[in-house]
């Protein structure tokens, strides 16, 4: 099955499986880990065997949220089925010593990046979707399991972060009614922002101090510009998550239709792109480097040196501001 499926069907598929590892996007976020350890909890509610394979620590902000939720860094024996959430593309999984596991019975791909070409065996896209917390819903509901109060929060957190607390473009009437739903379920929004947003350490206060003098504007005033080196990392004490927001900061800039941040990681930069007006695509903008995303939140990485990267991004932006 190559083309996408129905919640209902996969739910089907879901519960018929003995043993399920659960993936998601390297450098996680909250859709990531909200959607990934939902369906975790929701698979062992079903009584499927389930854990959530997470190479990478748990983001600060989130860790609150996963209390419960069974861990683990080891790959999947050959009879376990893989379900991998929110992962626009094979490469992008998270998956301990880098490698894709091979030998498991089935690989089922539950997403709502447009760019996502349905990678998986069995393939659930929707691109509409505000996050992919909200298809993890609706297969819970599929299944029948009871939500918990914390399912709920993980699933509730993916969609606040996801839609930017209901700013963004994708605050859909698909993101109102999934978010009452969770909330009437019995997830607790105050809980999940004292827990995402009011728990910020020191150490990225001390870094939002150093890079927010920073921003600068580029192409006319029309793009917000900020680049995070390892260097202010250091200076701050800070490490690499903790760039996480930063993004919106320049977002946040009077006057500009969209913003760049561009952060030093391991020889390479890493840099997202968010739009704020409708004729600024920045999926295409990354998809035309090789990185993806949505229309309004884009992302990619990219090898080369900074003046590079900064050239190559600039000249992407122009030509989807200009259309030339
Ligand atoms: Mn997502």
């Amino acid at each position: 099955m190559s083309s996408s499926s129905d919640s209902k069907t996969v739910a089907k598929e879901l519960s018929q499986l003995k043993k399920a590892m659960v993936f998601c996007h390297v450098f996680p976020d909250a859709d990531a880990i909200g959607s990934a350890a939902g369906m975790t909890l929701g698979l062992l509610a079903a009584g499927v065997e389930a854990e959530l394979h997470l190479p990478e620590a748990v983001p600060e902000r989130l860790k609150g949220l996963v209390i419960g939720v069974p861990l683990t860094d080891q790959l999947p024996s050959s009879d376990c089925a893989l379900v991998v959430v929110d992962t626009a593309n094979r490469a992008r999984v998270a998956v301990k010593g880098d490698l894709f596991p091979k030998e498991v019975s089935k690989v089922f791909n539950i997403d709502h990046h447009i760019s996502n070409p349905a990678w998986g065996e069995i393939n659930l896209i929707k691109g509409d979707y505000p996050s992919a917390s909200c298809i993890v819903l609706e297969i819970l509901e599929e299944l029948g399991v009871t939500l918990s109060e914390e399912m709920l929060n993980l699933l509730y957190a993916g969609l606040l972060e996801d839609t930017g607390s209901f700013r963004f473009s994708n605050a859909t009437p698909i993101a109102f009614e999934s978010a009452a739903r969770m909330v009437g379920l019995g997830a607790s929004p105050e809980k999940v922002a004292n827990l995402i947003y009011f728990n910020i350490p020191e150490r990225v206060v001390k870094l939002r101090g150093i890079a927010i003098p920073q921003i600068s504007k580029k192409i006319e005033g029309q793009i917000g510009w900020l680049v995070v080196t390892n260097k202010m990392l250091e200076q701050a004490g800070a490490v690499g998550g903790d760039t996480e927001g930063l993004v919106d900061e320049v977002r946040a800039l009077s006057g500009v239709k969209g913003s760049v941040m561009i952060r030093e990681r391991e020889g390479s930069w890493k840099v997202s792109l968010r739009s704020k007006v409708d004729n600024l695509d920045v999926n295409k903008v990354a998809q035309a480097l090789g990185g993806g995303g949505h229309k309004a939140a884009a992302g990619i990485t990219l090898e080369d040196e900074l003046e590079v990267v900064e050239k190559k991004i600039l000249e992407g932006l122009r030509k989807e501001l200009t259309g030339v």
